[in-house]
């Protein structure tokens, strides 16, 4: 369809709405919100999320095509240097830039960043989230503080978890993108594949069920992914960096990844809203997480 010579398309609006914030803000809990459904992994763990993630949502008039991203941080090693490529590039291409501030954190924002944020000429919105954990008089000291530091910006308190205010949220943004046509297909919901979204899940898992080093020393690998009549097939391969962390993962008779793994598979089974059989092996790829060329396999560096 030519949207550019229909009539009634010109109305329509599209845009890149790109998601920044430190870690653990709510900037998943949000694109998730904004969307309606769950698309990125969320836990209640800093580093969650390590890839720019597009959800897309799709209006009669408009296309969004969120950008959840990796949170700011000062890199460690290089899986932290390409997860802030990521963070990057949605800073360079976006319509309009969500910047997600947790309310009840007092850490404050990564100032290299809030200089990038200052410079831009596209509309900022700052999301004070968490507003459920806050007072009015913290809002109201928030709002001041945002207003000075930004004072082209918009600014709207929200709670992506129990979703106060994001309907207004979405309005503004729909308000605020360009007139043009969509960028995708209208039905497509993201960039991303299903066996990327079911390795996330199983991320996910990891996150939840291991602590301290374990889930930042894992990635996790699709090997295969068969669409059967009834059934899902997947092989997922869980890479860590040793044999001692390899260990943990598998648990007294294996009882840790069995449970990790079924909670994932089950969780994928709602996702994909059908049967899933999984199968998971866990390799040693020691230092993976400095290795450029490894990281580039996986996605994580151009
Ligand atoms: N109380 C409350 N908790 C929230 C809200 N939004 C997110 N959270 C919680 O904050 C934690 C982090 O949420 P995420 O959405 O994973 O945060 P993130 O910014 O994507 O984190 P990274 O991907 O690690 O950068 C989770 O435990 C969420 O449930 C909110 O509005 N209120
Ligand atoms: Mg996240």
């Amino acid at each position: 369809m030519d949207y550019l010579c229909n009539m009634t398309e010109i109305k329509h609006r599209a845009g890149f709405v790109n998601i920044i914030g430190l870690p653990n803000a709510g900037k998943s809990t949000l694109m998730n919100a904004l969307l309606g459904q769950k698309l990125s992994i969320v836990t209640a763990k800093a580093q969650t999320t390590r890839h720019r993630i597009m959800g897309i949502l799709n209006g009669d008039d408009y296309q969004i095509v969120y950008s959840d991203t990796p949170g700011v941080l000062d890199p460690k090693y290089k899986l932290h240097e390409g997860m802030m490529k990521a963070v990057g590039s949605a800073l360079s291409d976006a319509d309009l830039i969500l910047m997600v501030i947790d309310a009840h954190d007092k850490t404050p924002f990564h100032a290299d960043t809030l200089n990038k944020i200052k410079k831009m000429e596209v509309p900022i919105f700052v999301v004070l989230n968490k507003l459920d954990l806050i007072g009015n008089e913290m809002a109201d000291a928030l709002f001041q503080f945002w207003s000075k530091e930004l004072p082209n910006a918009m600014i709207y308190p929200v709670s992506a978890l129990t979703h106060l205010y994001t309907k207004e949220l979405l309005t503004k943004i729909v308000a605020t993108l360009p007139p043009g046509p969509p960028y995708f297909p209208k039905d497509e919901l993201s960039d991303r594949t299903l066996r990327f979204f079911c390795s996330e899940i199983i991320r996910e898992k990891i996150l939840k069920y291991y602590n301290k080093e374990i889930p930042y020393s894992c990635e996790v690998q699709i090997e295969s992914f068969k669409e059967e009549e009834n059934v899902t097939k997947i092989r997922a391969i869980i890479l860590t960096e040793r044999e001692s962390q390899k260990a943990i993962i598998i648990g007294h008779q294996g009882s840790a990844i069995k449970r990790m793994a079924t909670s994932a598979r089950k969780e994928m089974e709602a996702f994909l809203g059908r049967k899933v059989f999984m199968e998971t092996f866990i390799k040693v790829d020691p230092d993976w997480r400095n290795n450029v060329n490894r990281l580039k396999s996986m996605g994580y560096w151009d």
